[in-house]
């Protein structure tokens, strides 16, 4: 019986919240999400030889075979960001690591910095700490590509990217990011950069 009661009185209670509303629930992330979608195309040019404008450099042309490029789309939405991935033109059946670096990318493989962060390591830039160097706090788009060159990648974060505190390259290394202390983080030596343009 005295569960009964209590169940009554809720119900009763919700009822008069849910009836002192002056609007619609209004689809809020929808319109977060539409407004932060951002797709950036690069066709990779040889560093050595790279005009300049360039913003999407090729530093290791044996990674390749042919024309090589590469399409990333980030989208926010709510506190979720999600991140893909899709490059054509490298070399077959290979594993390649790819991470969002801090800095623009430029004729020199190191111009684009250390990894992206969430939150930074307060300790080293570059960070070696896999506390901080891991996929959950770092934005990690490793792919390996099919007999046809081709790869593609996704990678999905609880956080936000924000115009003060994000990305601004994609770099392409030459073998799958390790994981271990001390190393976490690094993939060898970069073959390719592109610039994330907002
Ligand atoms: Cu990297």
């Amino acid at each position: 019986m005295r569960v009964g009661v209590g169940v009554v009185a809720l119900l009763v209670l919700v009822g008069g919240c849910s009836g002192g509303g002056d609007g619609p629930d209004k689809p809020i992330a929808a319109t977060v999400s539409g407004a932060a979608a951002v797709v950036v195309k690069g066709t990779f040019v040889a560093a050595s030889a790279a005009p300049s404008g360039t913003t999407a450099f090729l530093y290791d042309p044996g990674a390749v075979k042919g024309p090589a490029s590469a399409q990333l789309t980030l989208r926010e939405d709510a506190g979720h960001t999600k991140v893909t991935l899709a490059v054509d033109g490298f070399a077959p059946n290979r594993s390649f690591g790819a991470h969002l670096h801090a800095k623009p990318c430029g004729p020199d493989p190191a111009d684009a910095g250390g990894h992206f962060q969430h939150q930074p390591d307060p300790a080293a830039s570059p960070s070696g700490d896999p506390q901080y160097v891991n996929p959950n706090n770092e934005i990690w788009l490793d792919f390996t590509t099919n007999d046809q060159g081709h790869g593609q990648a996704v990678a999905e974060q609880d956080w936000d990217l924000t115009p003060g505190h994000r990305p601004a390259s994609l770099v392409i290394h030459t073998m799958a990011t390790m994981t271990s202390p001390g190393v976490a983080g690094s993939a060898g030596a970069r073959v390719a950069c592109m610039t994330i343009k907002y």
